[in-house]
Order: C-alpha cells, then structure tokens, then sequence
C-alpha cells in the first residue's frame, strides 16, 4: 500500500510520515519510507529512498539561487530520473507492506512539477492523503476550499485523495470542525447565509459537492497523540482492496 502526504508548507507531512510509520511498525507491519523533499535537513524516520541522495536545495543554493529558485532546479535535475524513482518505490512496495511518501513543503514544486505528477502517475494505486491544519479554517468558505482542493490534487495527479485535518490535538472544539467537514448539507446551509460574493460562489461550489465527487471520508489525525491513526490505517487498507470507492 503507497501512501503519500501531500500538504502546504508546514501542515504535518513529515512529522505524521514518522509517527504513522512507527505506528504501523508497533502493530507489525512492515514500512518503507520515502523523502521527496529535497529541501529538508533532518528527517524523523530513516528514509529507504532519498531525493537528496541525488539533489539537495541547498547545494543549489551555494551556486547563487535563491531558496524558491533552488526548489524548482532540485526538481528539474530530478526530473530526468523520475522513472528510476517510480521503479525503485514500486520495488519498495513489493517488499514492504506499507510505503510513506513524504512530498516537498513546497506543494507547488509537487502538483505543479512535471516530477510529482509523473512519480504519481507511475506508482502503483497510490493514495494521497491532503493535510490541511485547522489554522487555515476560520470562515465557512474555507471548508469549502479544504473539499474543492483535495478534489484538484485528485484531478492534477490522478490519484484517490483523501482530505485530512492535521494537528487536532491543537483544536478545542473539534465537533465545530466535524460538522462542517462532514456534513456537506450542513456546510452548504451555512454558506447559503453568507453575504459576501466568495460565500455565494462557495455556496454554489458545494451545492454542486454531491454530484462532483462520491462522499470520501474526511481524516482527523494528530501526530502528536495518534489519535486518528486507526480510521487511516482502515482507509489505505480499503483504498487498496476497492481501487479508490472510500465512501
Ligand atoms: N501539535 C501538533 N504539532 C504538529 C503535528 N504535526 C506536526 N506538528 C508541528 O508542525 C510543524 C511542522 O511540521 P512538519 O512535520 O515539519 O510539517 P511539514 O508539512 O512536513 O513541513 P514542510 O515539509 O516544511 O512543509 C512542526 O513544528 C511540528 O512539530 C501534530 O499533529 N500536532
Ligand atoms: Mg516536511
């Protein structure tokens, strides 16, 4: 089962692809970890497959490159050995129960790089995992957006995604967040009220939820407690036995 964390700069990505592997381990599953990013110093697991084993940002930098500009040349030098990627993960993944892909902070240089969506596209039934942390989500429109975007990375990488709220050891009202997150006729009734032009556009935008998209189960995790841990587990075990129906 490949299972990668694709989030904003910061969202939980590396810490949760440590937690949850050790997790998995705990309950005897063998992992194989795998760093994309190719800007990070330390790493919380030993990772089988390393991009900085070829290219690292800050070797990039040393030559004059801004720390943008060098993130973009990292996955330009990558690109080229892309396939040599995609055969060494999908070995990995005959070897080991579980594969965690740990994607670059910068989400851009994934979805928006040739690397990312030809190493998705190239992995065998791969599930992404869309961490977003509650410190995004403060009107209703920006539930609407966390549902919307985890539909893009779906849409740009052809790949079943799962939208997770990261970090909820951080929230204390996490039923506020639940309710908005999975009850899609709750949410669409709460924008309906909002004045404003986005909150129309949002209210449209879920309205049309229902038939866009089969209703995929929205993750509460924290890597700090583990709480959120089993539902995860539960759903890479069902995104591997039905090919992508996480209703
Ligand atoms: N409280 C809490 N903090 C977390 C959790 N997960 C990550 N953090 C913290 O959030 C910060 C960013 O975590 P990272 O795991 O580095 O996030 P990332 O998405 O890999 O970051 P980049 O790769 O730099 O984009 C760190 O300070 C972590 O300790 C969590 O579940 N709970
Ligand atoms: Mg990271």
């Amino acid at each position: 089962m490949i299972l990668a964390f694709i989030g904003t700069a910061g969202s939980g990505k590396t810490t949760l692809s440590g937690a949850f592997g050790r997790y998995l381990k705990e309950n005897g599953y063998s992992v194989g970890y795998v760093n994309l990013d190719t800007g990070v110093r330390d790493l919380p697991y030993s990772p089988d497959i390393d991009v900085r084993d070829d290219v690292t940002s800050w070797k990039i930098m040393e030559k004059g490159y801004g720390p943008n500009g060098a993130i973009v040349e990292s996955y330009d030098r990558l690109l080229p050995r892309v396939n040599v990627y995609v055969s060494e993960i999908t070995k990995l993944a005959e070897e080991r129960e579980y594969i965690i892909i740990d994607t670059p902070g910068q989400m851009e240089t994934f979805l928006f790089h040739e690397f990312g969506v030809k190493l998705m596209d190239g992995l065998p039934n791969p599930l992404a995992v869309y961490l977003f942390s509650p410190d995004i989500l403060k009107k209703p429109e920006d539930f609407c957006f966390v549902r919307f975007f985890s539909l893009m990375i779906d849409l740009r990488l052809g790949t079943t995604t799962v939208p997770a709220l990261s970090k909820i050891d951080t929230v204390e009202n996490l039923e506020r967040y639940r309710r908005f997150l999975d009850d899609i006729d709750y949410l669409t009734s709460r924008l309906k009220l909002e004045p404003s032009t986005q909150g129309l556009l949002a209210y449209r935008m879920c309205s049309a939820l229902p038939e866009l998209a089969p209703p995929t189960r929205v993750l509460y995790l924290s890597a700090v407690t583990g709480e959120g841990f089993d539902e995860l587990e539960t759903l890479a075990y069902e995104h591997h036995c039905t090919c992508g129906d996480l209703t």
